[in-house]
């Protein structure tokens, strides 16, 4: 383990539940003060003859110099190793942010005790060793997911999926690197040891495969993460705003029959099956003369620009025209999915000739004003965002923008062991890069991971966890 001297001598406490008006909220300590604390701030109502440890007891919380009773809690001590931080840890569910930040600042004033910082209790988890950094962040991850697609991920990481399959790949490494040394050390069987086949075959199953499944499994979890941005795009008066009402099952835009109602682009987020979605409506598009409809339409051209996916909506009524295609060629190098809407007013829609039209672009035809088809819709939005994969299989973590980075260092260095040991490099060598591989997988589970990433990751958290 990472040796941080002093690092558990301060007590920390914060509040650990969101701010805001609410019933209950929890203070949160940790420390080798935490069973002092509990005994000068919290009077069991039927003191017992001796606290137990992690049991719950309900009683009072008073000043510690008026005696003065400030709120009626349960609270819990719970002694080390077996929690969060794997330190002493007391725990007190009171009324109110108020009152609980009134403890608070008494809690405070104990000696050795302090107010902790973001992320602190779980940074102290992790250098406690009862999570690693992957999982650490996980726990920044829970808090913020943006769908429960996010927040499954989140708990799958935190469960140790990540930190499992890293460790496996590891474990194979330092196998491979024993190999390495026994030839480095008896540099007259080198080349018997390191001339079979098996070596490489090792090598790729074990670690360069299983590195490429995680990369791939990573795109997946950046769409859970990040969510794509989706741009309506089209003439006036097609349907886009009403498109965007039907998709939040509100009536956020305003929607007119005149053509031009739409004149800044209005954007807000949804879920479409666990993935978040950015949705913006936008100025329809048209030759114009006016200054403030020309100022929208150069917005929807920009966010059209940004867009991850661009859906084009045509009127069904009216059929397909010149604009409609000019439209589309505007958008070329992105994805469009193609809406037909007002499929209402039609008795059929002739969906080859638009699939014909848009170079087989998916072609969805709906109706905003009824809902119709917008099932088919959000299904095509989806396969369009996660590149018709899906999303993962479930149980299976994603690594994130950080992990990524490593693994793809890890496998460069992991491809020029192969090839080192094709070209019958010499062993040190090859240990080297193997040794390269290793700290790369170190750095994502926190073993070899600096300070200032330390801190960076740690910051990000809210206060309280
Ligand atoms: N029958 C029918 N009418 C629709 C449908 N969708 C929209 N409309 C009507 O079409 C007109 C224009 O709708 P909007 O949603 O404002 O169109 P828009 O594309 O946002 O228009 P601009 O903002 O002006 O570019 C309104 O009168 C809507 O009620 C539909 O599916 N069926
Ligand atoms: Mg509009």
């Amino acid at each position: 383990m990472r040796d941080f001297p002093d690092f558990n001598e301060a007590t920390i406490a914060a509040i650990a539940t969101p701010p805001g008006s609410g019933g209950i909220g929890i203070i949160r300590v940790s420390g080798p003060q935490s069973q002092a604390i509990f005994q000068q701030f919290f009077q069991p109502k039927n003191p017992p003859k001796k606290i137990i440890s992690h049991r719950l007891y309900f009683g009072a919380i008073v000043h510690p110099k008026t005696r003065v009773v400030m709120d009626e809690v349960l609270a819990v001590y719970m002694r080390a190793p077996q929690t969060y931080t794997r330190e002493d840890v007391t725990e007190i569910h009171g009324h109110g942010t108020l009152l609980l930040q009134e403890i608070l600042a008494q809690i405070v004033t104990f000696p050795a005790t302090r107010l902790a910082e973001p992320g602190e209790f779980t940074k102290r988890a992790f250098l406690n060793g009862r999570i690693d950094l992957t999982q650490a962040e996980a726990v920044a991850e829970l808090l913020g997911a943006k769908t429960k697609e996010g927040a499954r991920l989140a708990v799958d990481q935190l469960r140790g999926g990540l930190h499992g399959d890293i460790w496996h790949i590891r474990d194979a490494l330092v196998a491979i690197r024993a190999i390495m040394e026994v030839a480095i050390d008896f540099p007259d069987e080198e080349m018997e040891i390191l001339d079979t086949p098996a070596l490489k075959i090792r090598l790729e199953r074990e670690v360069q495969e299983p590195l490429l499944r995680l990369l791939a499994r990573a795109e997946g979890g950046k769409i859970i993460r990040e969510g794509v941005s989706v741009v309506i795009l089209g003439r006036p008066n097609v349907g886009k705003s009403s498109l965007l009402n039907c998709l939040l099952r509100e009536e956020r835009a305003i929607v007119t029959e005149l053509p031009g109602t739409t004149r800044d682009t209005i954007e807000e987020c949804l879920d479409i099956k666990g993935v978040p979605v950015r949705i913006i409506d936008t100025a329809g598009i048209r030759e114009t003369v006016e200054a403030i409809e020309e100022i929208g339409i150069r917005r929807a051209q920009q966010k059209m620009g940004e867009a991850d996916l661009v859906l084009l909506v045509l009127d069904g009524e009216a059929g397909l025209q010149e604009e409609d295609l000019a439209l589309f060629e505007m958008a070329a190098g992105k994805k469009v999915v193609v809406v037909i809407n007002k499929i209402d007013r039609v008795t059929c829609v002739n969906s080859a000739l638009y699939e014909k039209a848009f170079f087989g672009r998916p072609v969805v035809a709906i109706s905003a004003l009824n809902g119709d088809g917008i099932r088919n819709l959000e299904e095509a939005v989806y396969e369009a965002a996660t590149g018709g994969q899906g999303l993962q299989e479930p149980g299976a973590a994603a690594p994130n923008v950080r992990h990524t980075a490593a693994l793809q260092g890890a496998l460069v260095a992991v491809q020029q062991v192969g090839e080192g040991l094709t070209a019958k490099r010499s062993p040190d060598i090859l240990a080297i890069d193997l040794q390269d591989a290793l700290s790369f997988l170190g750095d994502i589970v926190g073993e070899t991971t600096t300070d200032d990433v330390l801190d960076i990751i740690f910051a990000e958290f809210c206060l309280g966890k």
